[in-house]
C-alpha cells in the first residue's frame, strides 16, 4: 500500500448532514410539519429532551457554513431535502419559498467549487402523509415521486449528485418496527410493507429523474452498510450473523440490484407472518438502472443467536474493543468491508456518504477543540479508503458525518459528531482540531 497520496484525481473530500439534525426553522416560511416536528413533542423519546427545532440555524446561516466547507477545502458537500419544506402537506400546491433556500444553498456551493449531492429523503415525511398510513401505505411512495419530479426539474442539473434514501432501513426498522425514530410506531407486521415501498418510491423517482432528460446529474441511493460478524463460529451464531445482515442489508441489496427479494429472509419473515407486498412490475421498477450507491459505515456489529428476539433470533455482543461515544465498537475495516460487500452486488461507482464519530468532547478554557479521539477515528478510516481503492474497489468519494454537531435523533443535542463544535446557546460555530486534520488530509491528496 503506498502512502495517502493515491486517491484518484477528481475524488470528492466532503462532509454530511441531514436537513432536520441541521437547519430549525421548523415551521417556518411555508414549511409544513414533518414526522420529527410531531414526534419530538412526545414526552420522554429524546434522550435529552431537545428538539430539531432551531438545530444548528443552518436555514439562516447556511452562508456562513458554506464558507466554513470552502476553508477546509471540501470540493463536496452531502445535505437532504425537507420534502415538507417544498410540499407542506406533502403533496398538492409546492412552497416556493422552501424551494428558494435550497436554490441559494445550492448556488453557493456551486460558486465555491463545491460540489452539491442532495438526498430526498432522509426521514422527514410530511405529517399530513403519515396521517394517511404513511410508508405503511403505498400511496405513499406516488406522492414520493411526485416530489422527487418537481425538484428535479427545479433544481436538476445544478447538482451532480442526486440520492432518493438515506438508510431506508433506519426509517422502516426504527421508525416503523420498533418505534426508537419518529414516527414512532411499534409494529413488526409494518416492516416489510414500509421497506417495500420506500424501495418502490425510489425506483419511482429514478424513472422521474430519466423523464426530466438531466444531463449532468446522476442519480443513487444511500445505504446503511455495517459488517456483521457472529460472535463465535457456532453454526447458530454465523445464522443468526446472516439473518442480521439480511434484515439490514440483503433485503434492500438484492431487490436494488437483482429485482428480487432474498429467498432466506421471506422464509423467515414468512413464519412470523410479515411479507412484502409485492404488486406485478414492483420489482422490475425497483431495480431500474442507478448510477452509484453510497455507503455509509461507522462500525461492525457482533451478534450470537439468541430467540428472545422474536424478530431476528440474534442479539448483539458488547463491542471488544476501544468505543465511541455511541458505543460503537472502532473498527477501520468497516469501510473496506461494507464496500466489499456491496460489490457482492453490484460494479458501479461507490461513495462512503457518511463515515465519523460522536465523542465526548471538552471545551478548553481557551475555546479550543482538541478532540485527538476523533482525529485517530478519521486517519484510520481514511487509510481504510485508501486499501478499498488500492484493492481494485471504485470508490469516488469520502464524505464525514458530520459538518457540524448536530441534532442526533433519539440521542438529542448530547451526541456531537461535528468536524465544527456548535454552541447551541449563541450558535457560535467553532472548529475542532479534527476539522483542521481533514483540511490537511484534502490539501495533501490535492496536490499530489
Ligand atoms: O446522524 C445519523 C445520520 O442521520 C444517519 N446516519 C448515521 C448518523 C449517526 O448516527
Amino acid at each position: 500500500m503506498s502512502d495517502k497520496h493515491d486517491f484518484p484525481p477528481g475524488f470528492l473530500w466532503g462532509a454530511a448532514t441531514a436537513a432536520y439534525q441541521i437547519e430549525g426553522a421548523w415551521d417556518e416560511d411555508g414549511k409544513g410539519e414533518s414526522i420529527w416536528d410531531r414526534f419530538v413533542r412526545r414526552p420522554g423519546v429524546i434522550a435529552d429532551g431537545t428538539t430539531g427545532d432551531v438545530a444548528c440555524d443552518h436555514y439562516r446561516r447556511y452562508a456562513e457554513d458554506v464558507g466554513y466547507m470552502a476553508a477546509m477545502g471540501l470540493n463536496a458537500y452531502r445535505f437532504s431535502i425537507a420534502w415538507p419544506r417544498i410540499f407542506p402537506s406533502g403533496s398538492g400546491r409546492p412552497n416556493q419559498v422552501g424551494l428558494d433556500f435550497y436554490r441559494r444553498l445550492i448556488d453557493d456551493l456551486n460558486r465555491h467549487g463545491i460540489t452539491p449531492m442532495a438526498t430526498l429523503y432522509h426521514w422527514d415525511l410530511p405529517q399530513a402523509l403519515e396521517d394517511r398510513g404513511g410508508w405503511a401505505n403505498r400511496d405513499t411512495a406516488l406522492r414520493f415521486a411526485e416530489y422527487a419530479s418537481y425538484v428535479f426539474h427545479a433544481l436538476g442539473n445544478d447538482v451532480p449528485l442526486w440520492a432518493t434514501h438515506n438508510e431506508p432501513f433506519i426509517q422502516t426498522f426504527y421508525g416503523y418496527g420498533n418505534g426508537e425514530n419518529a414516527p414512532g410506531r411499534r409494529n413488526p407486521w409494518a416492516i416489510l410493507p414500509v421497506g417495500h415501498h420506500l424501495l418502490l418510491s425510489h425506483g419511482l423517482a429514478v424513472d422521474a429523474f430519466r423523464a426530466a432528460s438531466l444531463k449532468a446529474a446522476q442519480i443513487g441511493m444511500v445505504l446503511i452498510i455495517w459488517p456483521h460478524h457472529p460472535a463465535s463460529a457456532r453454526p447458530a451464531d454465523v445464522r443468526a450473523a446472516r439473518r442480521t445482515d439480511g434484515a439490514m442489508h440483503r433485503i434492500f441489496l438484492e431487490p436494488l440490484f437483482r429485482g428480487r427479494y432474498p429467498e432466506d429472509m421471506l422464509r423467515h419473515f414468512a413464519r412470523r407472518l410479515m411479507r412484502p407486498p409485492v404488486r406485478p412490475g414492483d420489482m422490475e421498477i425497483i431495480s431500474r438502472t442507478i448510477d452509484f450507491l453510497g455507503v455509509n459505515t461507522y462500525t461492525r456489529l457482533v451478534h450470537t443467536a439468541d430467540w428472545r428476539d422474536p424478530l431476528t433470533g440474534a442479539r448483539l455482543v458488547p463491542a471488544r474493543g476501544p468505543t465511541t461515544a455511541m458505543g460503537w465498537e472502532i473498527y477501520p475495516d468497516c469501510i473496506v468491508e461494507a464496500l466489499q460487500k456491496v460489490g457482492e452486488y453490484t460494479d458501479l461507482p461507490l461513495y462512503i456518504t457518511e463515515n465519523g464519530a460522536a465523542f465526548d468532547d471538552v471545551v478548553e478554557p481557551d475555546g479550543s477543540i482538541n478532540d485527538a479521539a476523533r482525529i485517530d477515528y478519521l486517519r484510520a478510516h481514511i487509510a481504510a479508503a485508501r486499501r478499498a481503492i488500492n484493492a481494485g474497489i471504485d470508490l469516488r468519494g469520502y464524505f464525514v458525518w458530520s459538518l457540524m454537531d448536530n441534532f442526533e435523533w433519539a440521542q438529542g443535542k448530547a451526541k456531537r459528531f461535528g468536524l465544527i463544535h456548535v454552541d447551541y446557546a449563541t450558535q457560535r460555530r467553532t472548529w475542532k482540531a479534527s476539522a483542521r486534520f481533514f483540511r490537511d488530509v484534502i490539501a495533501e491528496s490535492v496536490r499530489s
